[in-house]
């Protein structure tokens, strides 16, 4: 289930009934509200707050290149070439755990940078600079919400359509599908690879497809 991991001693653990790892974890488990009742999270959960070390990249809790620490991977059968939209499910309880990076195949690309959980910022309304369109996540959300937003490499959540999650699939068939660790304490419960960019999902999103479907 998981690559090279570099420096990183966490690595996405199945969480379920039963099943929760007695490693560093502020927030707990949340199997119960999971489409599934199980879930995956990249723990230990070393990095819990924006402390004074935290500059991107030296806190062992924080891997900011995509491919860099705790790889998932998944075999998708692709129907068609061309770009996809990903969304995941992700609760999220904290601002120092609610990202991560998306692959495929050998390439980790831009639009799959920084996959981060952000939401509307009610008090600006220019999606082109000027004020936080975006801003990430937090406690507030305490939540499992869907997430196609990503991060921007120093500073705020990307406001424009164009800079979302994304893959390119370059000819139909299966290809890998990585998912690799950028704030530890990441909860992943599923995730969805749609052509249909107007597509949102709500609640628990779609029944889980297999690759033999
Ligand atoms: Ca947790
Ligand atoms: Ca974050
Ligand atoms: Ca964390």
């Amino acid at each position: 289930m998981s690559g090279s991991n570099g420096d990183f001693k966490q690595t996405w653990r199945v969480i379920k009934a039963g099943n929760v790892p007695k490693v560093r974890d502020k927030d707990g488990p949340h199997f119960n509200s999971a489409s599934a009742k199980v879930y995956v999270e990249a723990l230990p959960d070393e990095k819990q707050a924006h402390g004074p070390n935290g500059r991107d990249g030296e806190k062992p809790g924080l891997m900011d290149n995509g491919g860099g620490a705790a790889i998932l991977t998944y075999e998708v059968d692709f129907l068609n070439a061309g770009d996809y939209r990903f969304w995941v499910r992700m609760f999220i309880s904290d601002t120092e755990s609610n990202s991560l990076h998306l692959g495929i195949n050998d390439d980790w690309p831009t639009l799959g940078e920084r996959v981060e959980g952000c939401q509307r910022n009610p008090e600006c309304n220019n999606p082109n600079g000027g004020c936080k369109y975006y801003k990430q996540t937090g406690p507030i959300n305490n939540a499992w919400m869907w997430v196609k937003t990503r991060r921007e490499p120093h500073n705020g959540c990307f406001a424009q359509e164009n800079m979302m999650a994304m893959v390119t699939v370059e000819n139909p068939g299966v290809h890998i599908i990585k998912i690799s660790m950028r704030e530890d304490g990441a909860e992943l419960d599923k995730f969805i690879l749609t052509q249909d960019l107007d597509y949102k999902p709500t609640g628990e999103g779609p029944e889980e497809t297999s690759l033999t479907e």
